[in-house]
């Protein structure tokens, strides 16, 4: 082959690899990259916050069940003053809780925004007593903290005239293309409303209704990361999304992907309902915390504001509680990552990012000491996170013939321990190293 040929040959193959790389998905910052804060952050806090707090029922699901009528329930609009509302002080408290993130409902399935879109007449800014708009100051206070912002925002509509569906038993059409045709064009202009508040993350719901052609979430997907390539968004949006989010359950087993978050009610609740008292302890929730983090997740725990714009007492108590805990024990906690495999400890464990110091959550009063099998390592130091005394420990039973590690004991004193979860770190000589082969006859051991 000539130079010339050999020049011409190289041109093709430069222009084929750049037209490939102009495809969507592949201009995208990777994933590692724009959920890096997210992996870390851990602890985030929910907020659903809507008319639904007026009379204290289920949020948009009350009418869609036919618990009450949707003019009964419309009629909430009359009572949501947000007359003490300080976003401030929402700020503060969701920094003091150890949270490093917050979403908040811009608009939950019933249709009423907290911002003053201009897409139609049915926001909080033009139907209430309240009459501004709740999220620009929110998301000013929250960034002065430091924290960074995510958007709930319900992708279907129960009160749009052209959406569709309406309650359980009432569909307002079947099928109609030029309805929905207007109602994708609504949709996009609300959510380039929402653009303009340059979310760290965008939280969707309702996904379950339409198919991603639908909804075009493609195209969805395209003009939120377009406005912000560091942005990313949570897996309801029929495929379309970056990471998990459960609801409620805690997850029995790790779950499969690499970023996942566990949304969760401090009662049974998303709104504020004043009826409902079955609130989790603090305890009990920083024992799911710690659960999620073992995982590999975040915990994104809901609060939910009354109607005046304050957060119930009870709510405030929670936070506070679990901000002493987190507070105490923040080096594991932020940037961790999962632990190691319930065979090596009988508890909730997580590791440092560069898996040389491994961590260990006891949330029980421990009955003798602890004990870690099939640690290959050598232990550098231990001592007890928030508190700092350093313990001693023995390697028991390790036999000079056999290639299994002894069992590592670490007494706890009483002294030491947290009243929620005591955490001991263990400073490993480099990074841990599990036995996890099958033990066999010894003379292969
Ligand atoms: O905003 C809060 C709730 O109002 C909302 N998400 C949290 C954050 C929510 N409530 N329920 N759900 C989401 C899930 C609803 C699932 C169901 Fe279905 C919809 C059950 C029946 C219809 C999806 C489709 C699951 C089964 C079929």
């Amino acid at each position: 082959m000539n130079s010339q040929k050999k020049i011409l040959l190289f041109l093709i193959c430069f222009l084929f690899i750049n037209i490939f790389h102009s495809n969507a998905q592949s201009t995208e910052i990777p994933k590692e990259q724009r959920l890096a804060w997210f992996k870390d952050a851990k602890f985030g806090i929910f907020i659903h916050w809507g008319i639904y707090a007026v009379n204290g029922i289920d949020e948009s699901w009350s009418f869609y069940n036919n618990y009450i009528s949707y003019t009964d329930y419309m009629k909430q609009l009359n009572g949501f003053t947000a007359k003490n509302y300080n976003p401030t002080e929402w700020a503060k408290l969701i920094k003091e809780s150890g949270a490093k993130y917050t979403v908040i409902t811009t608009k939950h399935h019933d249709g009423v925004a907290l911002w003053n879109t201009k897409q139609n007449d049915l926001s909080i800014a033009k139907k209430t007593p309240a009459k501004k708009d709740l999220i620009t100051p929110f998301v000013n206070a929250v960034r002065k903290e430091n924290l960074k912002v995510g958007l709930y925002f319900s992708l279907l509509d129960w009160s749009h005239p052209d959406y569709p569906n309406f309650t359980r038993t009432k569909t307002k059409y079947k099928k109609d293309e030029k309805k929905w045709k207007s109602f994708t064009k609504f949709n996009f202009g609300q959510l380039k409303e929402l653009t303009k508040f340059n979310p760290d993350l965008y939280w969707f719901d309702g996904d379950w209704e339409q198919s991603a052609d639908k909804w075009k979430a493609k195209e969805i997907r395209q003009l939120l990361l377009k406005n912000n390539p560091n942005t990313f968004i949570n897996s309801r949006l029929q495929g379309y999304g970056d990471y998990a989010t459960p609801e409620q359950g805690v997850p029995i087993t790790k779950p499969l992907s690499k970023f996942w978050e566990l949304c969760m009610t401090m009662n049974n609740s998303w709104g504020f309902q004043p009826n409902d008292k079955a609130y989790k302890s603090v305890n009990q929730l920083i024992r799911i915390l710690v659960d999620c983090i073992s995982m590999g997740g975040n915990l994104l725990l809901d609060i939910a504001p009354k109607p005046d714009g304050t957060i119930p007492e009870e709510q405030i108590k929670i936070l506070k509680g679990i901000g002493r805990w987190t507070n105490k024990h923040k080096e594991a906690i932020y940037g961790t990552r999962s632990g190691i495999p319930k065979e090596h400890f009988n508890g909730y464990t997580a590791l440092s990012k560069d898996k040389t110091t491994l961590y260990l959550y006891v949330d029980n009063k421990p009955n003798g000491p602890l004990l870690i099998k099939g640690l290959k390592n050598k232990v550098n130091r231990i001592w007890v996170v928030g508190n700092g005394t350093k313990l001693s420990h023995k390697v028991v039973g390790k036999q000079y013939w056999s290639s299994v590690p002894g069992m590592l004991y670490i007494d706890v004193p009483e002294k030491v321990q947290d009243k929620d979860v005591t955490v001991i770190a263990i400073l490993l000589k480099g990074k841990v190293d599990l036995y996890r082969e099958e033990v066999k006859a010894i003379e292969s051991n």
